[in-house]
């Protein structure tokens, strides 16, 4: 019970269970893991497949001889054991030479060294099967109001994706692009900072059929905002290409815990929302294994990662299936949303004095919702009484 199988789609990036756990006061508390023994790791617990930045496989100024020895150990680890790689994601944010962004630095050249970086990763990660191609502007931001034009850098973003869109459609590619929005940190203030700000966005491209969002649990709760309703959005729009999976205790740091860990309350509302509304993607877990703990942690913060997807699927499945909550449900009159308002069209709306002349606004205010039955029994089958 509660132990994943690979049809649940479960995928971890190699930076995840690699992070060392460096953070701004504090060196690593772990040695490197070699990305080869993350996936026969995660393999072993039930994982579908890993991601990566290109950085995570290929270190960082390797040499041709040595990124080819490094993805072909990777590659064989993959065949070995039949783990996917769904999606990859470039680097752009910790050489010091991305310390003013990548697609919107101020600089030039480091703007067209950082689409050359991009472009070369995603070769591949199409050769490694990948479909989905994540874009986090960590550096893509500002700590002071005259050092960034903001609007003159949404035209470099702009540029950036459609240049990417351009170069995926001439080489047949099937891979389409995952925005993740992020508020701040490491930058003061970061450029698409919310799901809404990049759906927005993404409507300004060249094609944006191509692009998409993958938004983090733990981004949107670090601007105070609810993740589910947010996912809920990315999903009504068709554009829920990719998720990162996480636990964040309110409006901090990034604090990435486990999934499970943070605001569990949301974490149901999530995994019910996901379940219930045809997401096919990746479950993706972006945590990072506490840096108080050693191997041991790590591999037991993965492992329950995943475990606590399953308990939340089985949980919300228990409040959905519950004859008590769908009378909650009809009480609080969510069939009744599911109706357009106006099916008759204006012109009837306009004539339909029900509607407004002989409409009692005091009779139906004291019409109860009765939400709180409702959300209790949901709180009850989240607390697994009932
Ligand atoms: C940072 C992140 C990133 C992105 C990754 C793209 C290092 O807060 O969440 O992880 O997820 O760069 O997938
Ligand atoms: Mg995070
Ligand atoms: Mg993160
Ligand atoms: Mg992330």
């Amino acid at each position: 019970r509660f132990t994943p199988t690979p049809e649940d789609k479960f995928t971890f990036g190699l930076w995840t269970v690699g992070w060392q756990g460096a953070d701004p006061f504090g060196a690593a508390t772990r040695p490197a893991l070699d990305p080869v023994e993350s996936v026969e790791r995660l393999a072993a617990l039930g994982a579908y497949g890993v991601t990566f930045h290109d950085d995570d496989l290929i270190p960082f100024g390797s040499s041709d001889a040595e990124r080819e020895t490094a993805v072909k150990r990777f590659r064989e680890a993959l065949d070995r054991t039949g783990m996917k790689v769904p999606m990859a994601t470039t680097n752009l944010f910790t050489h010091p030479v991305f310390k003013d962004g990548a697609f919107t630095a101020n600089d030039r050249d480091v703007r067209r060294y950082a689409l050359r970086k991009t472009l070369r990763n995603i070769d591949l990660a199409v050769e490694l099967g990948a479909t989905v191609y994540v874009a986090w502007g960590g550096r893509e931001g500002a700590e002071s109001g005259a050092a960034k034009d903001v609007r003159v850098a949404l035209d470099r973003m702009k540029e950036a994706f459609d240049l990417l869109g351009q170069y995926v459609t001439e080489q047949g590619y099937d891979l389409r692009f995952a925005i993740e929005p992020k508020p701040n940190e490491p930058r003061g203030d970061i450029l698409l900072p919310t799901i809404g700000h990049a759906l927005a966005f993404i409507e300004r491209l060249e094609r944006p059929e191509l692009v998409g969002v993958n938004p983090e649990t733990g981004h949107e709760q670090m601007a105070g905002l609810n993740f589910p309703h947010g996912i809920a959005q990315a999903l009504w729009a068709g554009k829920l290409f990719h998720i990162d999976l996480n636990g964040q205790s309110g409006i901090k740091y990034d604090q990435d815990f486990r999934f499970g860990a943070g605001d569990l309350r949301q974490a149901f509302w999530l995994v019910d929302l996901l379940e219930t509304a045809g997401y096919e993607g990746p479950r993706h877990f972006d945590f990072k294994p506490v840096r108080t703990d050693g191997f041991d942690g790590v591999w037991e913060s993965a492992k329950n990662c995943m475990r606590n997807y399953l308990v939340l699927k089985e949980r919300a499945a228990a409040f959905r299936a519950d004859p008590e909550v769908r009378e909650a449900l009809t009480a609080s009159r969510l069939h009744e949303l599911a109706l357009p308002t106006a099916e008759d069209g204006l012109a009837s709306l306009l004539a339909d004095k029900t509607a407004y002349e002989e409409f009692d606004p005091a009779a139906a205010a004291e019409r109860s919702m009765a939400f709180e039955r409702l959300d209790q029994l949901a709180l009850d089958h989240l607390l697994a009484v009932r």
